[in-house]
């Protein structure tokens, strides 16, 4: 809960942070069985301090089957052994308090496991009141209910064993989803939201929220496919009626807003995030999918879509319009579980350098709100070299990689296409030194260590001149004007520059200006009048604390190098 230590000077402490995701099977492992866990991140707090971390958002860490790596949860109330125990997790609280590192848990209310005692109570008891906590309805003429498609591939219902029911699953068969419409279930999952507030959890980034409503007619809809299938998109996606629910949510899960919230939320339509978030919203924030999906707009990973700097300049700006308009909190990223490594995506077919994998960190850093880092990012971890479909863990790899087939594509293409766009180059061990396994673990790991390590890594990224100290002088300039930096006005500048994303951060008193050149060749941008400027750190010259005391310079022009982000203090 909210206390004074909170709140300085007006600003909330997700005005003032910046955040850092965990994905703890990958992070680091401390008994050595080759999975990360609990203890393993309290050893690490150390090192999220000394980078100037506020808040850590952890992967689901509940008890799992780990069909979905902790997002299937069958007891929401236990820590996976894998993990650790609830002391540790007791522990990792207390420990982050005392180095004023929130801890922010993901909640899983969309669906559970199907390893849940409540799905375990309907497949053995005919009787069994938890039949009303699932979705699930008689078969048609002996089939499905309907032809609706599941995210993660294949018909969304499953036959209930010895019987002719079916239930629904969004995701995979073994995430069977939740019925929203009972109020029951509901006032369980609120239960257990304040029972984590309780414990001393300090927000919720909140998994695929916008799943929960489901249109009730369940009918049929025209096949999008060969087999038949359909995706049912706003008829279980934000769908009409889901704001009883979240209003709901908020009011009795989250205190009436006052715990920190993310919601993973995508097409939220144009024009409705203030539905979502804001002052009267349901969420403190929510995640933007608008430029991090914009390869996969068909959702196929084997058939991206092409985009430019041009419509990535477009989206970005689009999506800081809409959170201004909205007056949410902005919770800006560019990589997280779910996505590849983002020079991959921004930047397919470059030869990687110093300069190209560090100018979209500092393009996404000043937008507005509470950056997210994603572990591995502060130190330029890549996707993984994949050779073989049996290097993958990821239950959506191996279904895109079915899908990829059945469109034509040979074996080698498919594992190419869709190795390149994996969720699994983002779960790839933490990469801590270049001893064996990267020093996540001295055994082998749940999934290979990138082969890079010896070269990519935290230790070796200890010197001055390394994507991990850029990251430092970004975290500090970030939280030296929060005021601005969170909330404060954004504006496009140089639109019609060509590769160049620009943009102003601005009080009554102050203006930042933020310029990237996401090109190869180099720029010179003509001011229209002669300006009073002082650099405060570009990928090129990043000592920020020494820069910030430098005299201004009256410039008319600022001046790109090949991919080169300035950050400017402007007179
Ligand atoms: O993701 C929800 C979601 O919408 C995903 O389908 C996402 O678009 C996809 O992963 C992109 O490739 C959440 C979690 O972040 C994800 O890890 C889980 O697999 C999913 O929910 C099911 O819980």
């Amino acid at each position: 809960m909210q206390n004074n230590k909170d709140m300085i000077n007006n600003v909330k402490w997700w005005e003032s942070s910046v955040a850092y995701q965990i994905y703890p099977r990958s992070f680091q492992d401390s008994n050595n069985d080759g999975v990360g866990d609990l203890q393993g991140i309290i050893s690490r707090l150390p090192y999220l301090k000394e980078l100037g971390i506020g808040a850590v958002w952890l992967s689901p860490i509940y008890k799992s089957p780990m069909v979905d790596n902790g997002y299937d949860i069958s007891d929401y109330r236990k820590i996976d052994e894998i993990f650790g125990s609830m002391d540790d997790f007791d522990e990792l609280i207390h420990r982050a308090n005392k180095l004023d590192i929130k801890i922010i848990m993901d909640l899983v209310l969309n669906h559970s496991s199907d390893q849940h005692y409540w799905f375990q109570d309907v497949l053995t008891n005919p009787e069994s009141k938890y039949k009303e906590y699932y979705i699930i309805k008689n078969s048609i003429n002996g089939d499905k209910p309907n032809n609706w498609r599941s995210l993660f591939g294949g018909s969304a219902w499953e036959k209930l064993p010895n019987s002719d029911e079916y239930y629904l699953h969004v995701f995979s068969k073994e995430q069977p989803d939740l019925n929203w419409e009972n109020p029951e279930l509901r006032q369980e999952l609120y239960r257990i939201i304040n029972w984590w507030i309780d414990k001393g959890v300090s927000g919720f980034r909140i998994d695929a929220i916008n799943y929960i409503k489901k249109d009730q007619s369940f009918f049929n809809l025209e096949a999008d496919g060969p087999d038949g299938l359909a995706m049912p998109k706003d008829l279980w996606c934000n769908a009409e009626g889901i704001d009883v629910f979240l209003k709901e949510l908020k009011e009795f899960g989250f205190h009436k807003g006052k715990v920190f919230t993310v919601a993973e939320a995508n097409n939220v339509r144009p024009g409705e995030l203030n539905i979502f978030v804001g002052e009267n919203g349901f969420f403190t924030s929510v995640f933007d999918f608008s430029y991090m999906d914009m390869d996969v707009k068909d959702g196929r990973w084997f058939d991206l879509t092409y985009f430019n700097n041009e419509d990535l300049k477009k989206a970005v700006f689009n999506s800081e319009k809409e959170i201004k308009i909205s007056g949410g909190l902005g919770v800006p990223y560019i990589e997280n579980h779910d996505q590849n490594r983002h020079q991959s995506k921004f930047l397919p077919n470059v030869k990687l350098d110093f300069y190209n994998k560090t100018v979209f960190n500092i393009m996404y850093f000043f937008l507005q709100g509470m950056p997210f880092i994603y572990q591995g990012q502060e130190i330029g971890m890549e996707n993984y070299p994949w050779k073989s479909m049996d290097e993958f863990n990821d239950v959506s790899a191996f279904d895109q990689y079915k899908n990829a087939i059945s469109f034509g594509l040979n074996e080698y293409d498919a594992l190419v296409k869709v190795g390149n766009r994996a969720r699994d180059n983002a779960r790839t061990p933490m990469q801590w030194s270049a001893e064996e396994f990267a020093g996540f673990s001295t055994v082998q790991p749940w999934l290979n260590v990138n082969p890079n390590y010896k070269k990519i890594n935290v230790e070796s990224e200890q010197g001055k001149h390394s994507i991990l100290n850029l990251f430092k002088q970004l975290i500090k300039l970030r939280k030296s004007d929060n005021h601005v930096f969170a909330r404060g006005d954004f504006k496009p500048a140089f639109i019609n520059e060509t590769d160049v994303l620009a943009y102003t951060r601005s009080s009554s008193d102050k203006k930042y200006l933020i310029v990237c050149n996401l090109s190869n060749e180099e720029k010179s941008i003509v001011l229209d009048t002669k300006t009073k400027v002082k650099l405060l750190l570009s990928n090129y010259d990043y000592e920020f604390e020494k820069n910030r005391n430098k005299e201004f310079e009256t410039v008319e022009k600022i001046s790109l190098l090949s991919y080169e982000a300035k950050v400017l203090l402007i007179n």
